[in-house]
């Protein structure tokens, strides 16, 4: 072996043996669709047993069951939000404890706290843990 291939053996060692740079890091390439607008297609609101589409008994269709809403806190600024929604102009009285008979299913909402300019009533600060029972559910009369 002359010295040559002793320094060429050398030379290749020494590369072998260099670090390799880390390759960069991929940008994360993170899906910013953060489109958390709410669907209100996928719920539905009605007003019953009040003689007309613009009054009654507040329903709202959550994942296709129909339910009511409690009358705690309900007001005529949470009743200005479902006229305006179901296109009854504005509200001119909330009115609690069933006065539009008691309705059936699930209780949808508690503790309704509508601002007045909200477009859906699901909008609005609300709890879905509700402590009510139907003779608490809410109405609206719009004008
Ligand atoms: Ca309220
Ligand atoms: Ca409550």
């Amino acid at each position: 072996m002359d010295l040559v291939v002793v320094f060429v053996m050398a030379l290749s060692l020494m590369a072998v043996r260099k670090v390799q740079p880390k390759p960069a890091e991929h940008s994360a390439l993170r899906n910013t669709n953060s489109s958390t607008t709410a669907e209100p297609e996928t719920q539905r609101l009605r007003l019953m047993d009040g003689g007309s589409n613009c009054s009654g008994r507040v329903e709202l269709e959550v994942m296709g069951t129909w339910g009511t809403v409690c009358d705690d806190n309900w007001d005529l600024a949470d009743a200005e939000v479902v006229c305006q929604q179901l296109g009854c102009g504005s509200a001119i009285q909330a009115l609690n404890g069933s006065h539009f008979q008691k309705g059936t299913g699930p209780i949808h909402l508690d503790e309704v706290k509508c601002l007045g300019n909200e477009s859906y009533l699901w909008d609005c600060l609300s709890e879905t843990n509700h402590d009510c029972g139907h003779k608490e559910d809410a109405g609206v009369i719009c004008l």
